[in-house]
């Protein structure tokens, strides 16, 4: 089949990630892919070998016509966000008959929660009432945690590359110095309790390295030398989503932030802080405590997410290798508990086929 994928960048990594993920696992199926993107810049490293049977659309006002002539209308439209889609696209795709009588399939991919709406929302139909799409109904398609979701992006080989994944192999090749020291990958916006976690890292009595990701993350660390007490920071280049995941893999504790790279830390399998995408009404509180209560997350790995976030203050709990066991357990719980549902892209092409 054709999909398009329609992709607006409102600002961060997340969009573009999340789109490519999805455009990518639809590839690697012999699906053939459109990504309509409004800026595609950060696709140079996040996907820098392409994927078979995905082309990226430049999406700005002079080339949709152009790109609109150059193939027939796609079997199925995504819409990522909410981003509305090039109207161009809707009126061909609107004035297509579908094929074998089948229905105009139109899925908007909605934002990952682990809120109980999620599970009432996801499926349902919105009619569409202006053109030029007007008569058509687009189909709500949301992300979770559950069985009645839409699930999570999870590609079919993962489970075994992350099982022969060579960590030391993996950090010589990024030229990353490891002499066993604990690793602690570091992506995020700009956690009020970062200076806390740093000062905790440089009077351990366990030695630690900060895997430190561009961007946000590497500007938010303050200044200082690469040698802290007990603490040494390396700082990364923009890395590949595949190597994101490597480093992800290799790390003993995990930051992450948005809904990708959550998504990629539980796959990982090893403890990890969320920092949570903030929103001005504070929506994203109950969003968090969604997440913690899906987790069945301890007191202490819900305090370290209420500081890391902002949510509380206070002292950061002490992270000791029995507190890092038992948040690992929790990520393992996660991960076996999901690894027995469908990922996103099986119940995604099921619920295709059922509007067809
Ligand atoms: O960048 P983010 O904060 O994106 C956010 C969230 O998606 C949020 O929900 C959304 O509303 C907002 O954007 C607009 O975090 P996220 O979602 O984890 O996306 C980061 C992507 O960047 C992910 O696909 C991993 C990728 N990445 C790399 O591939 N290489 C890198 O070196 C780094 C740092 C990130």
């Amino acid at each position: 089949m054709r999909w398009d994928i329609f992709c607006k960048v409102i600002d961060n990594h997340g969009d573009a990630g999340v789109c490519w993920r999805l455009a990518a696992a639809l590839g690697a199926q012999g699906e053939t892919v459109r990504l309509w993107i409004d800026d595609s810049s950060a696709l140079a490293w996040m996907a820098p070998a392409g994927c078979e049977g995905v082309s990226v659309v430049d999406w700005t006002a002079a080339t949709v016509e152009i790109q609109v002539a150059s193939a027939p209308a796609p079997d199925v439209l995504i819409e990522a966000f909410g981003c509305d889609p090039a109207p161009e696209v809707i009126r061909l795709f609107a004035r297509q008959a579908p094929t074998g009588g089948s229905s105009h399939r139109w899925i908007n991919l909605e934002y990952l929660s682990a809120e109980p709406y999620v599970e009432r929302l996801h499926g349902l139909p919105s009619p569409v009432f202006r053109d030029p799409g007007a008569g058509l109904t687009k189909h709500f398609f949301y992300p979770g945690f559950t069985t009645a979701t839409g699930g999570l992006l999870r590609e079919p080989e993962l489970a075994a590359r992350r099982e022969r994944f060579d960590r030391g192999a993996w950090l010589a090749q990024q030229g990353i110095p490891w002499e066993g020291e604990r690793l602690v990958s570091l992506f995020c916006y700009e956690p009020p309790a970062l200076e806390a976690l740093l000062a905790q890292f440089e009077r351990s009595g366990q030695p630690t390295r900060l895997l430190v990701t561009a961007g946000r993350a590497a500007a938010a660390l303050p200044p200082g030398p690469a040698q802290r007490g007990a603490l040494s920071i390396s700082w990364l280049p923009y890395m590949s989503q595949q190597d994101f995941d490597h480093l992800l893999w290799a790390c003993d504790l995990n930051f992450v932030r948005g809904e990708d790279s959550l998504v990629r830390a539980i796959w990982a399998g090893a403890p990890f802080i969320w920092q949570i995408y903030p929103q001005d009404d504070d929506a994203h509180h109950s969003k968090l405590e969604a997440l913690m209560h899906w987790l069945n997350a301890s007191p202490s790995l819900r305090r370290f997410h209420h500081l890391w976030n902002g949510m509380a203050e206070g002292h950061l709990p002490e992270l000791t290798p029995q507190t890092l066991e038992s948040w690992g357990s929790t990520a393992l719980a996660a991960r076996t508990c999901l690894l027995d549902q469908d990922d996103l892209l099986t119940r995604l092409r099921r619920f295709v086929a059922q509007k067809s």
